[in-house]
């Protein structure tokens, strides 16, 4: 096992690492940037470096820093988090070749699964189902044109270094087409330094769900359950959960076996994430792989009662994935609300400044990952979560209620929060009753009242 481990992350995930770190015996090295002198992930790490001003470009993306940081420090493998540098190929590579141990899967995996058109590709001709669409990449109007006019309006089409959301145009009719294939391709060059594009049949308000996996170097892959992730808004998610309300045990297995087939054909070695889409009819299709620990793990280490993290480093070490997890059963149900600094009365603007009186909510089943503290000065350069609570209760309806004692325990001032939001989302009846897809925060809370919960 590794003795010492850098962190090149901050924020809530910088904390939830150190904690693994910890309970494993491995000592830990923060690294921070000028903006995140007064960070908690100082404080609790065994030591810190600074790499930089503000900006994450010279800081937190700042690869030659974040390598000198652990060649001073005699760390022997940095720990990405998710964000910054976690899906980058090239650093995951350069660690390597300083000898230093990246946690999550090899550069080459990486580097496939970041080329959605490459990723989807190699699923297919493992036999995951894929959304129907191009072959490979579209290098003209006319060969988009011909693949829609096959599969049929509407379509979207993709960036093949987008993800997450980015560098996408849904095209409704024919004579649509030409001027988006010319919108995203500029948009995907100047985003992405890559104009190359594919396009596939476009779902409407499907839902997004997840399969979690763990892979070691030995071939050995498992799945952990699914998150349901459709409560999210312009592609930031608000609320995840787990399991979700509409996969069946038999969808599950389905669902968990294509996740499994299709990170065994890749050797996947780390913590990782198959997202699929499912439509209206209960059909599930590949959409993108993440190669990282992601911001909504807690859900799934909760009904498993695994600590994710911990995993991942002892696969990066070498480790055999415990042969016993495969018979591991998911108990009771999770809920995740993201609680950022945004005003959502306001369009979500962003909300630095000072916290200046914060009360975390406790009690049974209650489990809060963040940074956060009183007087604690929010920095305007970085993303806005500032805490992630996650409630656990044996059903669903149960963990509805206890998230929403939580979020009445839960008091930030000196900035505005997501928290009202959530209390609204919470007792809407649709989501009440699991009826969510990724059209629901537009559908049932921005239209009823403009945007003020
Ligand atoms: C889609 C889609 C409908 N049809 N692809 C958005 C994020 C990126 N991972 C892919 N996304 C979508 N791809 C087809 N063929 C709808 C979305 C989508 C979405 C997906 C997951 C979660 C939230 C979403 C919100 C809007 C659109």
């Amino acid at each position: 096992m590794f003795k010492k481990i850098l962190i090149a992350n901050r924020g809530e995930i910088a904390l939830r690492i150190i904690r693994a770190c910890k309970e494993l015996g491995i000592a830990t090295v923060a690294v921070y940037s000028e903006a995140d002198a007064n960070s908690l992930h100082i404080r609790f790490a065994d030591e810190a470096v600074c790499i930089g001003p503000a900006p994450s470009p010279k800081s937190y993306l700042n690869i030659p820093h974040l390598i000198s940081a652990a060649e001073i420090t005699n760390a022997e493998a940095i720990h990405p988090g998710y964000g910054f540098l976690a899906e980058n190929a090239h650093f995951a590579d350069i660690c390597t070749s300083c000898g230093i141990v990246f946690i999550g899967p090899t550069p080459e995996v990486i580097s496939l699964m970041g080329d959605k058109a490459r990723a989807k590709e190699t699923m297919r001709s493992a036999g995951v189902p894929v959304i129907p669409g191009s072959d490979g990449t579209v290098h003209s109007v006319k060969a988009a044109a011909e693949v829609a006019a096959r599969i049929g309006y509407p379509v979207i089409i993709k960036a093949v270094a987008g993800g997450g959301g980015r560098g996408m145009r849904v095209v409704r009719f024919a004579h649509e087409l030409a001027n988006a294939y010319n919108t995203a391709q500029s948009e995907a060059r100047a985003a992405f330094s890559n104009a190359d594009l594919y396009i596939e049949k476009y779902f409407e308000s499907p839902r997004h769900i997840e399969v979690q996996l763990l892979g070691d170097v030995y071939g050995n892959v498992v799945a952990l359950g699914e998150r349901e992730c459709s409560v999210q808004r312009k592609h930031q998610k608000l609320i995840e959960e787990s399991p979700s309300p509409v996969v069946t045990p038999r969808l599950r297995r389905e669902m968990s076996a294509a996740a499994v087939k299709g990170a065994k054909r890749v050797h996947y070695s780390s913590a990782g994430t198959i997202e699929f889409l499912l439509d209206n009819r209960g059909h599930f299709y590949f959409m993108e792989m993440n190669t990282r620990i992601q911001v909504e793990h807690p859900v799934t280490e909760m009904v498993f009662g695994l600590d994710l993290v911990k995993e991942q480093i002892r696969l990066a070490a070498g480790a055999r994935l415990r042969a016993d997890l495969r018979f591991w059963k998911m108990r009771g149900h999770a809920l995740e609300c993201r609680i950022n600094a945004e005003d959502p009365a306001h369009g979500f603007r962003p909300s630095p400044g000072t916290i200046t009186s914060l009360h975390v909510p406790g009690g049974m089943g209650v489990r809060v990952d963040t940074h956060a503290y009183a007087q604690y000065l929010l920095p305007p350069n970085y993303d806005s979560l500032i805490a992630k609570l996650i409630v656990h209760a044996p059903t669903r309806e149960e963990a509805i209620i206890r998230m929403q004692r939580a979020l009445d325990e839960f008091i930030v001032e000196g900035i505005f929060t997501t928290i009202p939001l959530h209390k609204q989302i919470l007792s809407e009846e649709n989501f009440r009753s699991g009826n969510i897809n990724t059209s629901y925060i537009e559908q049932f809370i921005l239209k009823t009242n403009g945007g003020k919960p």
